[in-house]
């Protein structure tokens, strides 16, 4: 299982949740801290970003938003930082690019990738080989430059990397892009570091662009700086994220040293590029397609969570949310007494139960938050000390948690007469929040006898 999924079955915890409780958002953190540690995120970051998220969590609350909602946008922005952050984009129109980077973490192919991806956008790219250390290197990138069509320079007689990089640069006096490939080293020893102000020098590069393999994981940190320190990188770009679950690993490793991931490789192949953006990495990585969907998800999770099978409530089984839910429902179709009056129904419905405003509903909806699942499910395990809790965790009078109470027995008492009318065609009907559409229905047929 990949680090996205693993995420979001982290975040489903939260989704998910029945009460919704300071545990089991400790759970859901865990379950991030072990997915992110499992990508090779160096432990201090772990440990930073899952104490943000437990200092806040049941902080203030912003206007219009639910916890849930609240601490599922904690979780993904904190991850989001973690990753990369929202800044800094690749640069659209480069001038000089020099890619740097030890042996085989994939600068030639990224060279080949950066062509096409420049070329695409409508601008003239020229290529240049300044890789004179390893031999079959002017070959390599040759072919690959004929294989996307792009202008090339090398020169394989030549030992001088500075040296080639100078006759490109009069080769090519017009392109508007110019990306130069360079050798690598299995250290940043002396003798690249010299190599690479030499290249510098001539070159001018703006853009000095660090290439590093995904598989580094958390070792990315180490070599983004040394790097830095010797010769200055403004921007990285991770290749191999198709092949290592060490990715996000290397992201986090790299944004800690504060140098922005430009782009990111995901396949051997020239289109296998694609623009870093963390919050869209992220989104991607877990299946959903932003933040916005992510909450939307959570907002269908809750309700689905309340919705019981047919079969459930015909076995008389009306639990708080269940209850909770039909009265949201009622008051969509107008006030539940009319109806009930309509359809003759000989049983007393509580008055106040059938003027539930606003207010209120949120009232209880903010006492099920301190229920357990189990108490939500089976609300007769309520005891005296049970409400005492509820109230204390809610902030409510005891009284109040009493009254929810009442008000559910009375509306399951309701419900079972419904029930007995028996009259229901489709048993999917009697599905949650079908409820209301249940009652439309009946009576509609009430009006259709007065009619005959
Ligand atoms: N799966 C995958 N493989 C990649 C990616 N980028 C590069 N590679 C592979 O990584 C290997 C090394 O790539 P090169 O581009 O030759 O690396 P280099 O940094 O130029 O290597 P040296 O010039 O020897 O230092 C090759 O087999 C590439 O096909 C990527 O994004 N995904
Ligand atoms: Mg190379």
């Amino acid at each position: 299982m990949g680090l996205g999924e693993k995420l979001r079955q982290a975040i489903d915890k939260i989704r998910f949740s029945g009460s919704l409780s300071s545990e089991e958002v400790k759970e859901a953190v865990r379950e991030i801290q072990r997915a992110l540690i499992a990508a090779d995120v160096e432990v201090q970051l772990v440990l930073d970003l899952s104490k943000k998220i437990e200092s806040k969590a049941f902080g203030e609350l912003p206007k219009g938003m639910t916890r849930r909602e609240f601490i599922i946008k904690l979780c993904y922005d904190s991850l989001v930082e973690l990753l990369g952050g929202v800044e800094g984009k690749a640069p659209e129109k480069p001038k000089k690019i020099l890619l740097l980077g030890l042996f085989g973490q994939g600068k030639t192919t990224t060279v080949g990738k950066l062509a096409k991806h420049y070329a695409k956008r409508g601008l003239k790219v020229g290529v240049i080989c300044a890789d004179s250390f390893r031999p079959a290197a002017f070959e390599q990138l040759k072919q690959l430059c004929e294989k996307t069509k792009t202008p090339f320079y090398g020169n394989p007689k030549e030992k001088k990397a500075a040296k080639i990089v100078g006759e490109g640069l009069k080769h090519f006096a017009k392109e508007e892009v110019l990306i130069v490939d360079s050798a690598g080293r299995s250290a940043l020893d002396e003798e690249l570091v010299k190599e690479i102000q030499e290249i510098q020098k001539t070159l001018q590069a703006e853009e000095t662009w660090l290439v590093i393999g995904a598989d580094m994981g958390q070792l990315a940190k180490k070599q983004a700086k040394a790097f830095h320190e010797a010769v200055g990188v403004n921007g990285i770009i991770i290749t191999r994220m198709d092949g290592s679950a060490k990715g996000g690993g290397s992201l986090a490793a790299c944004h800690a040293t504060k140098a922005q991931v430009y782009f990111i490789g995901v396949g051997e192949k020239v289109d296998d590029l694609e623009i870093f953006d963390a919050e869209r990495f992220l989104s991607r990585i877990m299946g959903f397609g932003d933040l916005q969907a992510l909450l939307e998800k959570a907002k269908e999770a809750q309700e689905e969570g309340t919705e019981l099978s047919a079969e459930e409530l015909l076995k008389g089984e009306f639990t708080l949310k269940t209850f909770y839910e039909q009265l949201k429902a009622a008051k969509k179709i107008g006030p539940l007494g009319k109806i009930a009056e309509m359809m003759g129904l000989s049983m007393q419905v509580p008055k106040e139960m059938l003027e539930t405003g606003e207010e209120k509903l949120q009232g209880y909806k903010i006492m099920m938050d301190s229920m357990t699942r189990q108490e939500m499910n089976n609300p007769e395990l309520i005891s005296k000390s049970r409400i005492d809790r509820i109230a204390k965790g809610s902030g409510k009078k005891e009284e109040e948690v009493r009254e929810l109470i009442r008000q559910y027995r009375q509306m399951k008492q309701m419900f079972k007469q419904f029930k007995k009318l028996g009259d229901i065609e489709n048993p999917e009907d009697l599905k949650k929040g079908k409820f209301a559409k249940m009652l439309q229905k009946f009576s509609q047929k009430k009006k259709k006898m007065k009619i005959r």
